[in-house]
């Protein structure tokens, strides 16, 4: 026997001894690194509990380059009970971004979910509560210029059920399209080179939200608004139909337009479907997660502004607070590959 093919049959036998052993636990997955493999950027929501975690950190660099702020650059951090603002937490994860080479992506200025008592409980004898909302706009968006190379400037307008615009602080006190407006045109001024979206979910299972959230779009476009890009939060569950993802990218890419696949998750627990096997399952998360990679790199290149996954590992995800036994991220607890990791690979690295 030569060498080569003693090397071959001891090979295979240490293969066959590695698969039993796989056997019995979950097979051991490979994922490349997503952003070498991606032609646009890769991004992960983050807090700076995050940052503390070094592998949180080795997996966030070794696939990463966008990086979008979970909570801590929104009102709900923001803005003190007297109107102050506190920017710790915002700077720690700008410097982070900025001094290991990630995009910053900021999220979200205004949002109906959020209303601060900074802004409850505004003096408006002192403070007109329009100036109040331009500060924060113009304070926010103004100290991370050139740092934060985007944003998300108005989060979630459309009506739940898809019917209108939502009713919110801002709608109330500035009216349903100006306070939309006029956080756009705050934005553009405080930060000329930002890219400013509108961003929203459901997107793809709500053709009629779909179609309110394309309409506002061109509302805002016809008004003169700088809005240059739009986001798809894609919070969808594993039984999501086939198509649907890509069917929301399309349409959002025929307004020439950005488009963000902005908080990308796949439930398992949200889905009602049945699944013969957990793996059956495993492969339809797979499924989906390259569904919206493909839909980015259908669009033409200009318009692919990227896919952000919202929680790196399962751990991460704000869906755990819903169900502690949800598994909706590409990788698990421990930072290791899922089948979904390597199929969203396999469909970055197509088609490049
Ligand atoms: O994942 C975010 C969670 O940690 C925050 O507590 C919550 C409120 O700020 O927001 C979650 O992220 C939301 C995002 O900002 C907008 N789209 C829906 C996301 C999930 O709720």
């Amino acid at each position: 026997m030569s060498a080569a093919s003693r090397r071959a049959v001891l090979g295979g036998a240490l293969a066959l001894a590695a698969c039993e052993r796989q056997a019995k636990s979950a097979p051991a997955v490979y994922a490349p690194s997503l952003k070498s493999v991606a032609p646009f950027p890769i991004g992960t929501c983050a807090q700076v509990s995050h940052l503390q975690q070094p592998l949180w950190v080795d997996l966030a660099l070794r696939h990463c380059n966008r990086l979008t702020p979970e909570w801590e650059m929104k009102m709900e951090y923001v803005v003190q009970p007297d109107g102050g603002f506190l920017f710790d937490r915002p700077d720690r994860l700008a410097d982070f971004a900025r001094d290991r080479g990630l995009r910053l992506h900021g999220h979200a200025l205004v949002w109906y979910a959020q209303k601060p008592a900074g802004f409850l409980n505004l003096d408006e004898r002192r403070v007109s509560f329009a100036r109040a909302y331009d500060n924060y706009i113009t304070a926010l968006v103004g100290r991370y210029r050139g740092v934060a190379a985007s944003w998300d400037v108005v989060n979630e307008a459309i009506a739940e059920d898809g019917d209108g615009w939502r009713d919110s602080l801002w709608a109330q006190k500035l009216g349903p399209f100006d306070h939309m407006r006029r956080a756009f045109d705050r934005a553009r001024e405080a930060d000329p080179g930002a890219v400013l979206f509108l961003n929203d979910y459901n997107l793809e299972l709500m053709p009629k939200k779909l179609d309110s959230f394309l309409r506002l779009t061109e509302q805002l476009l016809k008004a003169g608004a700088p809005l240059g890009g739009l986001g798809t939060q894609t919070h969808v569950a594993a039984d999501t139909e086939a198509g649907a993802i890509g069917r929301a990218v399309s349409a959002l890419g025929q307004m020439g337009l950005a488009v963000h696949v902005s908080e990308a998750d796949v439930s398992m627990t949200r889905a009602q479907g049945m699944f013969a096997s957990r793996a059956e399952r495993e492969r339809a998360q797979g499924r989906l997660y390259a569904e919206a990679a493909e839909a980015l790199l259908a669009l033409p290149p200009a318009q692919r502004f990227g896919l952000t996954l919202w929680g790196l590992r399962d751990r991460d995800s704000w869906l755990r607070n819903e169900n502690p036994t949800d598994s909706p991220a590409i990788f698990d607890d421990s930072g290791n590959a899922k089948p979904a990791a390597a199929a969203l690979a396999e469909a970055l690295s197509r088609n490049r």
